[in-house]
């Protein structure tokens, strides 16, 4: 086993970037989620807005080990490379098989209710490029990484959630930056 003493995290955002990336999920996918959970609460939501805080989120470390984590597995799981019965269980992605939602869920826990429960819904309403991964196809595993773009999906939807009404209270664009700073756990 080989360990490195430190790891920047600058190394940790682009490599979970690039995970999402080589997976063929983008940032505007993601916000296309968003924007369809938000704009119902929120008239003059913007598709850039939806796309500003999908990139914030990705700056959370929480999410980005997240990322980490799951792809690996799915990744592992395509290339037949997971010890039984661990492989069977999340290349037919089996129902029982809880970890991938505990993982998504634990990463939205962050952002408050509001994402926990968008979470909830977009575990059940497959939406956008969650439902484009979720066919199974036999080729592809994507075990984990629905979960995680859900959660990536609800924790952005709940920061544009809480930002909006932070705005409407009358709080400075710096306030919420520092904010934004403060969050990046
Ligand atoms: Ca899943």
């Amino acid at each position: 086993m080989t360990v490195r003493s430190h790891i920047k995290s600058q190394e940790v955002e682009k490599a979970a970037r690039k995970r999402l990336e080589d997976r063929g999920v983008t940032i505007e996918d993601i916000a296309d989620i968003v924007y369809i959970m938000q704009a119902p609460y929120n008239e003059s939501l913007r598709m850039e807005d939806c796309v500003e805080s999908v990139d914030k989120v990705l700056e959370k470390r929480e999410i980005q080990h997240a990322i980490l984590v799951g792809v690996e597995l799915d990744v592992l799981a395509e290339e037949n490379k997971l010890s039984e019965p661990l492989q069977s269980l999340i290349a037919q992605d089996e129902g029982l098989f809880g970890v991938d939602e505990t993982i998504a869920l634990g990463a939205a826990l962050g952002y408050g209710s509001i994402a926990v429960t968008t979470y909830g819904h977009l575990d059940k309403q497959k939406i956008g490029v969650i439902e484009r991964l979720d066919t199974k196809n036999g080729v592809r595993c994507h075990t984990f990484l629905d979960d995680i773009i859900g959660s990536i999906a609800a924790n952005a939807s709940s920061r544009i959630a809480h930002r909006t009404r932070d705005l409407q209270d009358g709080m400075s664009e710096e306030d919420l930056e520092m904010r934004d700073e403060e969050d990046r756990l």
